[in-house]
């Protein structure tokens, strides 16, 4: 039978931490810098990724300041090329991607109901190598200056030949170290969710956003290798003399493409796939329904998830492939068109007669469909062959990728920090200030980007430094009231336009950033469940102990802790098996009468504090530190002389001994 409620089951009263919160171990830094606790290590991601997010934006502005207005030498074209070059890679593997891991690490072990991710210390060692190895491909500033070959370093730019020095050494072994995070946290994730789920969580029972981390997961460790080969190649040919890449010597940089590119769509699909979990989650706690279809949301995203690995030359089809494989690569992305746009259906369907509310997350959630869609879009109009050839590194293109990768992950994110905040730090952000924000960051997202595509489609090519003031892309027409009237200018135009949308971001994610500076001085008073949400996290008090459920939490059904909250009137209802209603859409189905009655009861456990020291935890470790430490010294050395790869090597056998011998817990 059905129950309905009218409201929903009123939030727990806030609760302080008490003062045995953390464990006596460590104290400190030391404890941060031996942690375990994929809570503390999602924090650590996400401040680092937001530090980064902010050199990034840097980086921007001085791309858009120097191409505000024609003839600009604001910039050299060196540093020019180091900017667009280190903004893309900091956007993507500094910023997009670690912030996405912040997330799998403090919310999808609380969602599955789990203690830990299954591996906590090599969790660790995924942070510290992540860290070490952004900040090594930073440090080639002060030795020869930035990277310099485009996000995607394409060869022969990449060789030897045309950037002698180490800037690209700094660049392949970065990412390479970055890439040993990644495979790491893949396998992390795919164990978790696979083997530590609660009890009664099956997985078309486990919460979206926890199935957009598995299948993120899958896609890093499928897609990885193919630029782990790519960029060993490079570091050998640029190193050791081979020659893979560099065609006057008989190597082939369309080598450098194909494997960049295998690596590189179903990457696209890493950033984008975190975000679009998020807004599965947003969407439906406020419309107060659930997830729209979400059996269709779950195959949809397995969905795109192989067929991303079968589109990569859609980023080729100017080299002269032939009309086989374009036509081959055309079919195979709009196809990919179709369970993304399933996805969209499905965004639209859980709004869709829903009593929607309009909080911060909910904004940034309905701004990541709409402007998704509007750069998915324009992906489609590249996937024609033709079309793409006058597309092809042009600014239009630049404004596709921005509305997916801004438009989408980017809002995806702040998203679901606004929304997951209340649970981290157990403050409420402040939503007056929140929507000045929001609307800074939409409205200067929407006039940075949008004339890009008109830029693009009037020629102006992406990667340039300098453009003349005969060149279209410049002049506008001003009124001056005091003479003259209209008068023709040089400095107006859609660049200028683009660069005056920058700054506008620029300062919303100030106001973003202020908003998190006040709410961290204010109590914490946002109690365990502020939005009346749908998963298991929010059945914990905020922040959560650092033992995460004090009993096992049972599940019922999906959308388990709505469930949860509803679970008095589908007793009273004296049915063994009850369909749990939110504003007439149904939440789940419960069944009452399994011997685990009890036990799921028994959750109310959760929503206090208890005293750590009675549950059993793993013990903080120095070793992944120093194995990471090891990795990036082994790296290091290719550049600053053997030497110190032999001290990592020896790091590595000291923090892999020490690793396997000490007690795990
Ligand atoms: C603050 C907002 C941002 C602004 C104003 C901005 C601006 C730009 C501009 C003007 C370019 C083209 C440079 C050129 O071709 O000469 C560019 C390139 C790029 N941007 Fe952004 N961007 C922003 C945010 C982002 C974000 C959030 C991401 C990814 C998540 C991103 C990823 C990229 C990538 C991958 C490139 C290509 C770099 C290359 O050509 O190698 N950007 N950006
Ligand atoms: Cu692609």
């Amino acid at each position: 039978m059905a129950v309905t409620l009218p409201r929903p089951a009123p939030a727990a009263p806030a609760q302080a931490a008490p003062e045995y919160g953390t464990l006596p171990a460590y104290h400190g830094i030391v404890s941060w810098l031996t942690t375990v606790d994929h809570k503390r290590i999602g924090l650590m991601y996400g401040v680092s990724a937001f530090i980064f997010f902010i050199v990034g934006g840097i980086e921007a502005l001085m791309i858009r300041m120097q191409l505000a207005v024609p003839s600009n030498t604001f910039v050299s074209p060196d540093a020019y090329n180091q900017l667009f070059t280190m903004h893309g890679t900091t956007m993507i593997f500094l910023f997009v991607m670690p912030m996405s891991v912040a997330f799998f690490n403090y919310i999808v072990p609380l969602q599955i109901g789990a203690a830990d991710v299954a591996f906590p210390r090599l969790n660790a060692f995924s942070f510290w190598t992540f860290l070490f190895g952004a900040i090594f491909i930073n440090i080639s500033y002060f030795f020869d200056g930035l990277p310099d070959a485009g996000w995607f370093g394409y060869a022969p730019l990449s060789t030897v030949t045309y950037s002698p020095g180490h800037r690209l050494d700094f660049w392949a072994l970065g990412l390479q170290v970055l890439g040993v995070a990644s495979m790491a946290g893949a396998f992390n994730f795919m164990v978790t969710i696979i083997n530590l789920r609660a009890p009664g969580m099956t997985l078309m029972r486990m919460p979206i956003f926890t199935w957009n981390t598995l299948i993120t997961s899958f896609l890093l460790v499928f897609a990885f290798p193919a630029i782990t080969v790519a960029l060993i190649l490079l570091t050998f040919d640029r190193l050791f003399g081979t020659n893979f890449y560099y065609a006057p010597r008989g190597g082939d940089p369309l080598l450098w493409q194909h494997l960049f590119w295998i690596f590189g769509h179903p990457e696209v699909y890493i950033l984008i796939l975190p975000p679009m979990g998020m807004v599965s989650e947003i969407l439906p706690v406020f419309s107060r329904k659930p997830l729209f279809g979400y059996p269709f949301v779950v195959y949809a995203t397995v969905a795109i998830g192989f067929i991303g690995f079968g589109v990569w030359s859609h980023h080729m089809f100017t080299t002269g492939l032939g009309p086989i494989a374009n036509s081959f690569f055309a079919a195979s992305t709009m196809l990919i068109a179709v369970p993304t746009g399933v996805k969209v259906f499905n965004w639209m369907g859980t709004m869709w007669g829903g009593s929607i509310r309009f909080t911060t997350p909910m904004m940034y959630a309905i701004a990541f469909v709409s402007m998704f869609t509007i750069g998915g879009l324009s992906g489609v109009m590249h996937a024609v062959v033709p079309i793409d050839m006058h597309h092809q590194d042009s600014y239009f293109v630049v404004a596709h990728f921005h509305y997916v990768l801004f438009g989408g992950a980017i809002f995806g994110l702040i998203g679901g920090m606004v929304f997951w905040w209340p649970k981290i730090t157990g403050r409420f952000m402040d939503e007056k200030i929140g929507k000045w924000a929001f609307w800074l960051i939409f409205a200067g997202f929407n006039l940075t980007f949008g004339p890009m595509h008109f830029l693009g489609v009037d020629g102006m090519p992406r990667r340039i430094y300098i453009y003349g003031e005969n060149q279209g892309w410049s002049g506008g027409w001003i009124y001056n009231p005091f003479g003259g009237g209209w008068q023709h200018v040089q400095w107006l135009g859609w660049n200028m336009v683009a660069t005056i949308g920058a700054f506008t971001i620029a300062l919303g994610v100030a106001v973003f950033i202020y908003n998190i500076y006040q709410s961290m001085r204010k109590p914490k008073s946002a109690g365990n469940d502020p939005w009346d949400a749908a998963t298991l996290e929010w059945s914990l008090p905020s922040p959560p102990p650092i033992y995460n459920f004090a009993v096992p939490p049972v599940v019922r059904s999906r959308d388990a802790y709505w469930a949860w909250k509803r679970r008095p009137q589908a007793v009273e209802a004296g049915e063994t098996e009850a369909t749990l209603t939110i504003a007439g859409h149904t939440v789940g189905h419960a069944e009452f009468d399994e011997p685990v009655t009890e036990e799921y009861l028994a959750q109310e456990a959760n929503e206090r504090y208890i005293d750590p020291r009675s549950m059993h935890l793993p013990n903080p470790s120095f070793f992944p530190l120093v194995c990471a430490l090891g990795l990036v010294c082994l790296a290091a050395g290719l550049i600053f002389g053997y030497a110190l790869s032999v001290a990592g090597v020896l790091y590595l056998i000291v923090g892999i001994g020490g690793w396997a011998l000490e007690p795990a817990s």
